[in-house]
């Protein structure tokens, strides 16, 4: 059984001993562990620091591709390296390293595919009231939408299984916590959380700058992915709300017909027709979009027996 951890970086040569010092070197049933840093065109040492620590693999790109790029290519690599589970973690020291053992617990047990860290936003003492809420929300919303019951949808604390880490594919290239939430729950991997501490904050983050951009990009996200996955209800709601709207239009129209009184309410009529027309293509444009995400499962599918087939020959 081998686990490999893999931390995301850019510029982290401040921050990244401290959360190498923190992750456990052995662990019960664990075979052996490995670390994987994932130098994403960092413009400081961060790569010579990881090396300095003795870390056992660094994947580095000539430049700074984004988090989900990064994330998605160190899964890729794990998988290469042999890796039967995989716990990515962040280089500013957020998660205790420590609980490493408790995450990676559900997949050794069988239990689960996927594990997420669970922060329990409301005790961590330097997020403000208002983060709390943003946070607690949007992981409701997340949880409606993937269909898991995950309290914390945006922890980047999570353990995957070599099943789980073969079926991943990221298409967002901000975040992929959320989007990975969606598709995993959509695709019925077993997703199982667990509580774990977390550090003092070291500095800022540096994924979002304000909160209202975590919003702005945490819907966009949501809104993308769900209709990735499920276009047609998305679709369907879009033009049948058009389409209602439409037909009350149209009765009101014909209510006043019915009285006698046409003048003065053609324009209804015409509101009436437009909304309907257009919700009705919305409706139909959500069967094609159906047609295509079959078709994408369907690649998805042949994507991971590819994997799996070079995986083997590699192995
Ligand atoms: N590879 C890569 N890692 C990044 C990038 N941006 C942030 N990270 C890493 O992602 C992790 C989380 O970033 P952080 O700024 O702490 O965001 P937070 O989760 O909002 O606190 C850290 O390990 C960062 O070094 C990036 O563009 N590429
Ligand atoms: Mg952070």
């Amino acid at each position: 059984m081998k686990l490999i951890i893999q931390i995301p970086c850019l510029n982290e040569e401040k921050s990244l001993p401290i959360a190498l010092k923190d992750l456990p070197r052995k662990i019960e049933g664990v075979d052996a562990i490995e670390i994987l840093v994932i130098d994403d065109g960092s413009r400081d040492r961060t790569a010579d620091v990881a090396r300095e620590h003795g870390v056992d693999h660094i994947l580095q790109s000539t430049n700074n591709k984004g988090l989900a790029k990064a994330f998605i290519g160190g899964i890729n690599h794990s998988l290469k390296l042999g890796a039967d589970i995989i716990v990515n973690t962040d280089a500013d020291n957020q998660y205790c390293g420590a609980d490493v053992a408790k995450l990676i617990q559900p997949i050794l047990e069988g239990r689960a595919d996927i594990v997420i860290g669970d922060r329990q936003v409301e005790s961590i003492r330097h997020f403000s009231p208002l983060k709390i809420f943003l946070q607690k929300f949007g992981s409701w919303v997340v949880r409606q939408v993937s269909g898991t019951d995950v309290p914390d949808a945006t922890s980047g604390f999570r353990a995957y299984s070599r099943e789980a880490a073969v079926q991943l594919n990221v298409v967002s290239d901000f975040t992929y916590t959320i989007e990975t939430l969606i598709s995993c729950g959509k695709k019925n991997l077993a997703i199982e959380h667990v509580p774990v501490r977390t550090n003092e904050k070291l500095r800022e983050s540096r994924l979002f700058t304000s909160n209202a951009e975590y919003i702005k990009r945490s819907v966009v996200t949501i809104l993308k992915i769900y209709s990735m996955y499920k276009p047609l209800k998305v679709f369907t709601w879009v033009g049948g709300t058009a389409c209602s709207l439409g037909f009350v239009i149209g009765c009101r129209y014909l209510y006043f017909y019915f009285q006698g009184q046409t003048a003065g309410h053609i324009q209804s009529l015409i509101l009436s027709a437009i909304l309907l027309i257009v919700g009705f293509q919305i409706v139909m444009m959500g069967v094609v979009a159906e047609l295509i995400s079959i078709n994408r499962q369907i690649l998805e599918d042949v994507q991971v027996r590819v994997k799996k087939d070079e995986l083997d020959r590699k192995a």
